[in-house]
């Protein structure tokens, strides 16, 4: 019988990738949306997958959609993805953000423990956690958290939960602890792809400059395609445990900036960034680094995509999309 997998945050980045992932695996799989007057398909749409999931309506800001879901659905596996998931936002709206991301973790366990316990369940951690715990600046699962941020804080409570449901109740219930992963359906404003299709829209001469905030910021960028596979690994342990996902390498964003450009065949690229102090952060994470020395080790997950081939593939992909546009 084919396995059954539950994904919420179906249309965000992870989302569509995972699914993917579990389709050529010949899962079905079931996708929560929110409930919109316009859903937005395009990252299904981009992965040519749209019509392949099953759709189901639930917000993880609503406790009787998640029971109702698990109760009818009784998936093997369900992943954890849906969050108010940027850093930036958490900050202005940081109640918001607690309840999804934070009670609405707590609500789907819940819905597992009591109608489907053998679920097993997978938890987007992040490396936000660890903030500004820089134990020799490099973060691997023993590393302590200090949360920077509304979202980071957020996500803590979210690990920690995850990790208790599992000690208290056995449920199968893991953390993958994932450093930043970007693809060309990444989010418009974080910062990858924001600087991938400022640079696209200055080739192409639809724009005249990239207003950024902190451009000496560090993360370990990934590519999205190669971090979902850990997620599906995570679930078919023996053990449920907890993974550290990272490349092992750490850029700033100007090193982002300065690739982007120089792959355009654009040299000249400091006139076009503006900094602007709408985009610092009141409290800022200033280096991430991983270590996944454990996913390598158990669950045989190694990153296969490189920094400046993430690059090129972003700025390839805004490139192509915008390139019948013209400046308004
Ligand atoms: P994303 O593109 O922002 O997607 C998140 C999805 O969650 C969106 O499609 C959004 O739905 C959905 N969502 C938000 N609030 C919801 C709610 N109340 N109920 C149901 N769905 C809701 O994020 P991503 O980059 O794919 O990341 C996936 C997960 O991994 C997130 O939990 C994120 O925090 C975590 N994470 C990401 C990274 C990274 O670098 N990408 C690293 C570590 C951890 P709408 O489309 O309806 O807005
Ligand atoms: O910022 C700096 C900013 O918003 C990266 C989420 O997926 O990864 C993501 O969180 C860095 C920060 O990602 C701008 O201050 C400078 O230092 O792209 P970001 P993030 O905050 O690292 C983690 C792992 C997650 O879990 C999150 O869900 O870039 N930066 N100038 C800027 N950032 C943005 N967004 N916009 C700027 O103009």
């Amino acid at each position: 019988m084919a396995k059954t997998a539950l994904i919420t945050g179906i249309l965000g980045q992870d989302g569509p990738y995972l699914a993917k992932l579990l389709l050529e695996k010949d899962y079905k799989v079931y996708g929560m949306i929110r409930r919109y007057a316009y859903p937005n398909f395009a990252n299904l749409d981009y992965l040519g997958i749209t019509n392949n999931i099953e759709l189901v309506e639930g917000d993880l800001a609503d406790q009787s959609s998640l029971y109702n879901l698990i109760k009818s659905i009784r998936p093997d596996e369900v992943y954890n993805l849906a969050a108010q998931s940027f850093v930036g936002s958490s900050f202005e709206q940081p109640i918001f953000t607690t309840e999804v991301n934070s009670l609405g973790v707590l609500y789907l366990l819940e819905a597992i423990r009591n109608y489907s316990p053998k679920t097993r369940f997978y938890q987007a951690s992040t490396s936000e956690m660890f903030g500004l715990s820089h134990t020799n600046y490099i973060q691997d699962e023993n590393t302590p958290f200090y949360p920077r941020s509304p979202y980071a804080v957020s996500k803590v409570y979210a690990y920690w939960i995850t990790v208790n449901y599992r000690e208290a109740y056995g449920l199968f219930a893991v953390n993958g602890i994932l450093f930043n992963h970007e693809s060309p359906i990444r989010g418009i404003q974080f910062v990858t792809r924001k600087i991938t299709d400022g640079v696209a829209r200055i080739k192409l001469g639809l724009a005249d400059e990239i207003r950024l905030g902190n451009l000496s910021a560090k993360r370990d960028w990934g590519f999205a395609g190669d971090f979902v596979e850990a997620m599906y690994l995570m679930l078919q342990q023996e053990k449920p445990e907890d993974f550290v996902i990272g490349t092992g390498e750490a850029h700033s964003v100007e090193e982002f900036v300065k690739t982007a450009f120089e792959y355009a065949g654009i040299k000249d690229w400091k006139k076009y960034i503006k900094i602007d102090p709408r985009f610092m952060r009141p409290s800022e994470v200033p280096y991430l680094k991983a270590n996944s020395k454990k996913a390598e080790k158990i669950l045989g997950w190694k990153p296969k995509v490189k920094f400046e081939e993430l690059v090129q593939m972003m700025v390839d992909a805004d490139l192509a999309r915008l390139k019948n546009r013209t400046k308004k």
